[in-house]
């Protein structure tokens, strides 16, 4: 009997309690002791009814994600969500926290299901690149309907405890949850209730049409963009239709394995540890004491000021947003709320929730107002001087042991800290474009920048619902330190010969959000026109600078912004269309530079910006930039569109062979230029025949 389930009864009902911290996960000795535990309950003639529930704050997360990629040892969960399914006493699962993956799949082999009004349930194994693989394809449609279940499924969107009631997930909310499920229980017992098996409950499934799979499949291949479990889960939830319960538990099997071995699931389960893993910092322990962070102030209600804000206040934290004129201020206020109301419109957010949010947001004018805030965040304009006069403005008025933080994308956070009397205090937080939209937060530790504040950033971070990285301080940091030689890569391939719907076509086809012409239009070309002015002093003049982004910019073409970049936007569509104007203009500069154009193959294409990307990572990592290779691949995925299933580009490194890819960059470095130099890393590594994720493991 293992101890992480554990049978007790309470009269007439006997409590399965599976008590696995941190999440209740279906370990090997949890599935064993479920097994065991309804064996008991089964065996003792006073109990008639079981109640299964998780100890401590919720209810079974899941399959051990950590177990997967190894063999299998029994019982397989399949068996056991069998022998519940086919226990001879009703069994009520008592869901509070959350109720996902296989726990929900445990949860629908139960004869009942109660849970408090704040659980939730889902089934996301399509974010791990799998699928429900205990049978969840085939029960939810059962109970929730074909259509809810695919939606479920395909997405691995959470479903709140009302809702799932309204879906029939769930049979009743209970206020207390073991009391209340016990309670249940025990009706069920009074009115002699019937075992209500999942698998036979059948009409849902067979007043489905099947007719319209075809076009529903079509938009889950749409959406999925290359991703293949979304597709993968919606063919195993047809099969819920169109197949007979064993039959389709089949499929789903098939189905299931085929995904679990795939690299896509590989690279998923690596995002989902290597989020979790860069909220630790070696020198910086879990449990060093945070700075409460009730209040904020935002300096700037641009762009990235207002979204910021509005991070701020969706969290519940009232800000002050600064601007130096009531114009600018009600600009950027005015957008803010342009931006709820969109929500609103589109029935994300409620008019009150809006309203209330709308209400924490209070403009100012003056710095006097920050006084009390217990971060300060400057979005100002990206130059030096202005950022040094705006944090001697703070250092005179913010109130000691507030956090001094910069928005800078590119500058020297310790010589902003330098402005200031209070170093220790100071802190790079690079949010990302809409930052109330992006999920990542780069965190710059300056050098003198103290643990508490980087502990209470890291913390503050996840309450503002984002996912922090801690970089290290330089040019850049590390995400868009990594974009310059991927973008210089691309700018390059356009004078070889490749255009740039060429170059973006193959990097979306890879399965970025954008390619790097269409990302640049998007941001702004403005911004790394700045940035390349700024570097000009200092780069090398040994190696050839490509002017086409330069030539662009002279025009006034910036991007989406003003309609016009590397591509035509009309009339305020988003959607970039080629420009013969611009094309010309990347033929002349090629016969400028003298250079003969030649066909620029999309292998090379993708080699160059993705090896770009790995080689740059690694001298970041070399340096202490990034703490590990893992980290860099957080940043890439949550920042900069990078597809998830691809893993990043260090877990993509590994896949391809370290050895392989170091080949590649000495064959680019000796027939192009020293741009193309190997970082030391890389070539440690591969001497030492080791990879990215060994490295991270040695650390
Ligand atoms: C499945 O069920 C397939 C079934 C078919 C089989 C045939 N396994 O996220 P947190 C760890 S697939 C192992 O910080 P929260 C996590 O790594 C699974 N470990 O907490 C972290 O460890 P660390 C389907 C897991 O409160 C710690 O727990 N289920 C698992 O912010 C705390 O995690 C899912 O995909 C796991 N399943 O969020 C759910 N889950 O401290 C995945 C968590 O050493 N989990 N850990 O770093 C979640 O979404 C969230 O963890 C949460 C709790 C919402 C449950």
């Amino acid at each position: 009997m293992t101890t992480s389930v554990r049978y007790e009864r309470q009269g007439q009902v006997g409590v399965i309690t599976v008590d696995n911290p941190p999440v209740n996960a279906l370990s090997q000795h949890v599935r064993q002791g479920l097994l065991d535990c309804l064996a008991q309950g089964l065996a003792d003639d006073e109990t008639r009814a079981l109640v299964m529930v998780g100890a401590g704050r919720t209810f079974i997360a899941g399959a051990d994600i950590r177990e997967f990629g190894k063999p299998l040892v029994d019982p397989d969960l399949n068996r056991v969500i069998e022998a519940y399914e086919n226990a001879t006493k009703p069994v009520v699962a008592a869901i509070h926290g959350t109720a996902l993956g296989g726990g929900l799949e445990v949860a629908l082999g139960c004869h009942y299901r109660v849970a408090v009004a704040a659980a939730k349930v889902g089934l996301p194994e399509v974010k791990l690149g799998i699928l429900p693989g205990a049978g969840g394809t085939q029960r939810l449609p059962r109970v929730a309907g074909v259509e809810a279940a695919i939606d479920m499924i395909t997405t691995g969107k959470f479903v709140p405890a009302g809702k799932a009631l309204k879906l029939g997930i769930v049979d009743a909310i209970v206020d207390e949850l073991v009391p209340g499920a016990v309670a249940f229980a025990e009706k069920l017992i009074a009115d002699n209730a019937p075992l209500r098996r999942v698998r036979d409950m059948d009409e849902k499934v067979k007043a489905f049409d099947p007719a319209g799979f075809e076009t529903m499949r079509k938009a889950v291949v749409k959406a999925a963009r290359g991703q293949m479990s979304p597709v993968g889960c919606f063919d195993a939830v047809t099969a819920s239709v169109t197949l007979p319960f064993e039959d389709g538990l089949k499929r789903e099997r098939e189905i299931f394995t085929g995904l679990m071995e795939s690299d896509q699931s590989k690279a998923l389960r690596h995002i989902f540890f290597a989020e979790r893993e860069a909220l630790k910092i070696p020198d910086v322990p879990s449990d060093t004491p945070t700075l409460p962070i009730r209040t904020a102030a935002i300096i700037g209600a641009g762009t990235m000021g207002g979204g910021i804000a509005m991070c701020f206040a969706n969290a519940g934290i009232p800000v002050k947003l600064l601007e130096m004129t009531q114009d600018a201020l009600d600009r950027g206020l005015g957008i803010i709320s342009g931006n709820y109301a969109n929500t609103v419109a589109k029935g994300r957010l409620t008019q009150d929730a809006m309203d209330k949010r709308m209400g924490l947001i209070e403009g100012v004018l003056d710095y006097d107002a920050l006084s009390e805030a217990d971060i300060i965040i400057e979005a100002v304009f990206e130059e030096m001087d202005i950022k040094k006069k705006v944090f001697a403005a703070l250092d005179s008025v913010a109130k000691a042991g507030a956090i001094l933080a910069s928005n800078t994308s590119t500058l020297d956070v310790d010589e902003i800290a330098a402005s200031t009397s209070r170093p220790e205090f100071v802190i790079g937080t690079h949010f990302f474009s809409p930052a109330n939209v992006m999920p990542l937060l780069e965190l710059v530790r300056g050098a003198k920048t103290s643990n508490q504040v980087i502990a209470t950033a890291m913390k503050l971070a996840r309450t503002i619902a984002k996912v922090p990285v801690l970089v290290g301080n330089c040019d850049g940091f590390v995400g868009n330190r990594m974009l310059e030689p991927y973008g210089q890569q691309a700018e390059l391939m356009l004078l070889e010969g490749a255009m740039p719907a060429q170059v973006d076509g193959v990097m979306q086809r890879w399965g970025l959000a954008m390619g790097p012409f269409t990302m640049g239009d998007m941001a702004g070309l403005d911004v790394g026109w700045r940035i390349r002015k700024r570097r000009a002093a200092t780069r090398r003049n040994d190696l050839f600078w490509p002017t086409v982004a330069d030539q662009i910019c002279e025009m006034g073409r910036f991007g989406q912004k003003t309609k016009a970049g590397y591509y035509l936007y009309e009339g305020g569509s988003r959607v970039p269309v080629t420009d013969p104007k611009i094309e010309q203009l990347i033929v002349e500069a090629s016969k400028a530079a003298g250079i003969e154009r030649r066909e620029v193959s999309d292998e090379e294409i993708l080699k160059r910006c993705l090896y770009a990307l790995i080689n740059e990572g690694a001298k970041c990592l070399e340096e202490g930039m990034a703490i590990r290779a893992s980290d860099v691949d957080v940043i890439y995925c949550f920042g900069y569109g990078f597809p998830a299933w691809r893993g990043g580009p260090m877990f993509q490194a590994d896949l391809i062979g370290l050895d392989k890819v170091l080949a590649d960059i000495k064959r680019f470095h000796a027939a192009l230029d020293d741009r193309w130099k190997p970082a030391r890393l890389i070539e440690t590594l591969v001497a030492e025949g080791r990879s990215f994720a060994d490295y991270d493991r040695s650390r």
